[in-house]
């Protein structure tokens, strides 16, 4: 069971003070990219990441929601962030030529199911994956209403999971807070992306709300921290 903190919804002038935090919390980042074609806004950028490198030391997990993955895939790996997750719709045909570059790099691959497709569509990729991020919100922005229908996702999964023996985690991501937490648990996620709504607004002060956050994760996040 692991946390991610989603840093789009974190205070932008203040990111390098806020990481002292969070490293202490976050079991990685999740970094998401977003074009302003694949979803309407702009978010977290590569600058961002050189800028803010010697910083950050949790593993990052760029999402990338954006038209051409493969356009950012080159510069992702020379960052040396931990995992590149990406939408299927976006590569479809050349999904394994993409994911194969990704893992010979020696990084992890994943996939995002946005709330309104079926896990189904997963089928001949799921062998190949390191993770499965259920968004139970659209792609694109931070603070959107949770969507419950996408968590019938999670059980699916991990049934498939134990059925052929696949090493994918399953994450879950929008939303995430004290009032879906536990139906998450006992869905089956195992990994958990907290942005605005269950961390970076629980508390005026980023210290405070990390606190608040460890009283409802029923595990404790970050035990190296
Ligand atoms: C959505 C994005 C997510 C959000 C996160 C926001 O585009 O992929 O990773 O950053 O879900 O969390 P919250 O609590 O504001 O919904
Ligand atoms: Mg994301």
């Amino acid at each position: 069971m692991k946390i991610s903190v989603s840093m789009m919804c974190a205070d932008y002038g203040r990111l390098a003070e806020q990481f002292e935090v969070l490293n202490q919390f976050a079991d990685a980042y999740h970094w998401d990219m977003v074009d302003g074609h694949y979803a309407q806004s702009l978010s977290l950028n590569l600058d961002m990441i050189s800028s803010l490198r010697e910083v950050i030391k949790k593993p990052i997990h760029a999402h990338l929601a954006v038209e051409r993955p493969q356009d950012f895939v080159p510069q992702l790996i020379d960052l040396g962030v931990e995992e590149i997750c990406f939408h299927l719709d976006t590569v479809n045909a050349q999904f394994f030529r993409l994911a194969n570059l990704i893992k010979d790099a020696g990084l992890g691959v994943g996939v995002v199911l946005t709330p309104v497709e079926r896990p189904e569509i997963l089928e001949y990729v799921l062998e190949a994956l390191d993770s499965v991020n259920v968004l139970t919100v659209d792609p694109g922005f931070a603070g959107q209403r949770f969507i419950g229908a996408a968590v019938r996702k999670v059980p699916i999964l991990k049934e498939w999971k134990e059925k052929y023996g696949y090493t994918f985690e399953i994450e879950v991501d929008g939303g995430v807070n004290e009032r879906t937490f536990q139906q998450l648990v006992e869905a089956g996620a195992e990994r958990f992306v907290l942005g605005s709504s269950g961390l970076f607004s629980l508390a005026a002060t980023l210290e405070e709300a990390v606190e608040k956050a460890r009283g409802y994760i029923p595990f404790k996040a970050n035990p190296a921290g």
